[in-house]
């Protein structure tokens, strides 16, 4: 029976980067999930009988968001749920489900790299029918029918058995558990050479994958372990836990620590990688090497022809306006158009559709093709590695050569965790105020060459997005780009992104916080960053 149940608004249900981001208790609220999926399903258009995808990263609270989910998909008109196998969907897998079985769209349940748990972080974003994150059209009408909405629809039915596949009926629609790996390990299948990367590494190549706990798991031991025949314990931490097993999923030098222990030890693997939350960062270390996500965009994009997907070469670059520019100077070289957009993969999905580009990135350890339309950490793990597999060079090896041949963007993020919301505003709007007389000014010795607050206007729909980053160029090249957060559940987090560009007849091989250590003192003083938030340094430097 379908039942209409009489709700009223929450005033705070505003998608962020990435899709609404809460604490869990936040949504435990009563009728607090009911109302966002509401909205989603409120603001779309001809759904009927369609089907919608659903799974989430297998954090504490995921099942029973899926099966109130579900009710609602019945008494809303879908007519088939497709949801993963113990409510388990990698974001990129799940993009890779919405546009093969061409379904009108998908939920996906997570927090990425916030922490998961009782007291920790709860996400649910929409995904379009392209598989990408809905755009900012769609997420701000979601977020205006949230404070208007009055009523959801839900169906009286038991839950479904997340655990078994196949398919059950509720109400007037039937929903499908589906196996969550299997589509997308053939994905990856298609787009590399398999054969060449079961060679490397019978040829004693050797690999650590973390999965922190998170959804990667299952995908990466029957990826890396069972198809390329990487031996048993290449993956660790696989068994994804509700609660991360108490750390934060998110693949950095802070939390992913035991992974950079092992590659900068002795006897260090060849490889390492990681992956977040809901699996679609990545993080690339060689022997004794951390190869910045910038960096590992731009060699990516460098040598992506080497895989069999990308042998026709690529259409264009596209990154995130922090994110370095390192890939400027590939695509420059390569006769390549590059784009650059606000933050958040919902920028590149206009452009993957339209051809414009092949590969996007962000800094913060995103990388992606046009194969989905999410950024996707195992398939920037395959690409490597199969780029390894015919180079048959060492990753610092291919990276001091990529240095050479392009320069190097020396890189660094700097962020201020947990800062008091007003206090972070403040920062913000005194430095917009005070842009338009900083160029000409010197800091540190470093003198500002321009300033401005980013926006873009999207070169396939038109769009206008607006505060989308302050940025300073200083003279020389050097950038500071400051914008908050949009992923955070609790304060703000200023986020402060460094950069300095080298010839390829500079020096290649700085220590990066030396080579960036004035443009630091620089961003205090221009921007006021201890005056501001009493802090004297990042709380996490990547
Ligand atoms: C952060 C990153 C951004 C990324 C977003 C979602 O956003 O900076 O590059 O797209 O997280 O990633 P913000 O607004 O906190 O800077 V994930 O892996 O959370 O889906
Ligand atoms: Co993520």
């Amino acid at each position: 029976m379908t039942l209409t149940i009489a709700t009223t608004p929450f005033a705070d249900q505003k998608p962020g980067t990435s899709g609404l981001r809460k604490k869990v208790r936040i949504f435990q609220q009563p009728n607090y999930t009911e109302n966002f999926v509401q909205s989603v399903f409120d603001v779309l258009d001809g759904f009927a009988g369609q089907t919608l995808v659903l799974g989430g990263d297998g954090r504490y609270l995921n099942r029973e968001v899926i099966q109130i989910t579900i009710r609602m998909a019945a008494a809303n008109g879908f007519g088939r749920v497709l949801v993963g196998l113990g409510g388990i969907l990698s974001t990129p897998a799940a993009s890779h489900v919405i546009r093969k079985y061409q379904a009108f769209g998908g939920l996906i349940l997570s927090a990425s790299h916030n922490p998961g748990g009782p007291d920790e972080d709860f996400g649910i974003k929409y995904n379009i029918a392209n598989g990408g994150p809905a755009p900012e059209k769609i997420t701000d009408a979601i977020y205006a029918r949230s404070t208007q909405i009055d009523r959801y629809h839900i169906v009286e039915a038991p839950d479904v058995d997340l655990d078994r596949l196949g398919e059950t009926q509720v109400a007037d629609m039937v929903v499908e558990v589906i196996d969550p790996v299997a589509d997308y390990a053939e994905l990856m299948e298609d787009l590399f050479d398999f054969d060449a990367i079961r060679a490397l590494i019978a040829g004693g190549f050797r690999l650590s994958f973390d999965a922190m706990h998170a959804v990667t798991g299952p995908y990466a031991h029957e990826i890396l372990e069972r198809r390329l025949g990487a031996p048993g314990g290449t993956v660790v931490n696989g068994a994804p836990l509700p609660d991360f097993g108490g750390h934060h999923p998110d693949p950095n030098m802070v939390h992913a620590h035991e992974l950079f222990a092992r590659m900068f030890g002795a006897d260090a693997p060849d490889f390492g990688a990681a992956s977040d939350g809901d699996g679609d960062r990545n993080l690339i270390l060689g022997r004794a090497i951390f190869v910045t996500p910038s960096d590992s965009l731009a060699a990516l994009a460098a040598n992506a022809h080497l895989a069999p997907a990308y042998a026709r070469g690529l259409k264009g670059i596209a990154r995130s306006m922090p994110t370095s520019g390192a890939a400027d100077q590939v695509a420059h070289a390569l006769g390549l158009p590059l784009h650059e957009t606000p933050t958040g993969w919902k920028f590149f999905g206009n452009l993957l559709d339209a051809g414009m580009a092949t590969i996007c990135g962000e800094e913060s350890a995103g990388t992606g093709s046009d194969h989905v339309r999410e950024k996707d950490g195992l398939w920037a793990v395959l690409l490597w590695l199969n780029i390894l597999a015919v180079r048959r060079e060492s990753v610092a090896a291919i990276m001091a050569d990529h240095w050479a041949r392009f320069g190097r963007n020396y890189y660094a993020r700097h962020d201020y965790e947990g800062l008091d919301s007003a206090a972070a505003e403040t920062l913000m709007a005194e430095l917009r105020v005070a842009m338009s007389a900083l160029p000409g000014r010197v800091a540190s010795g470093l003198a500002v060459e321009s300033a401005d607050e980013f926006e873009y206007s999207d070169p396939v729909d038109g769009s206008l997005s607006r505060g989308q980053g302050l940025r300073l160029r200083f003279e020389g090249g050097a950038r500071i780009v400051f914008r908050l957060s949009g992923t955070g559940t609790s304060g703000a987090t200023l986020r402060v992104y460094l950069e300095r560009y080298e010839r390829t007849d500079g020096i290649l091989d700085a220590d990066t916080a030396e080579a960036l250590g004035a443009l630091v003192a620089a961003a205090d003083e221009l921007a006021g960053i201890t005056r501001h938030t009493g802090r004297a340094a990042p709380t996490v430097i990547t």
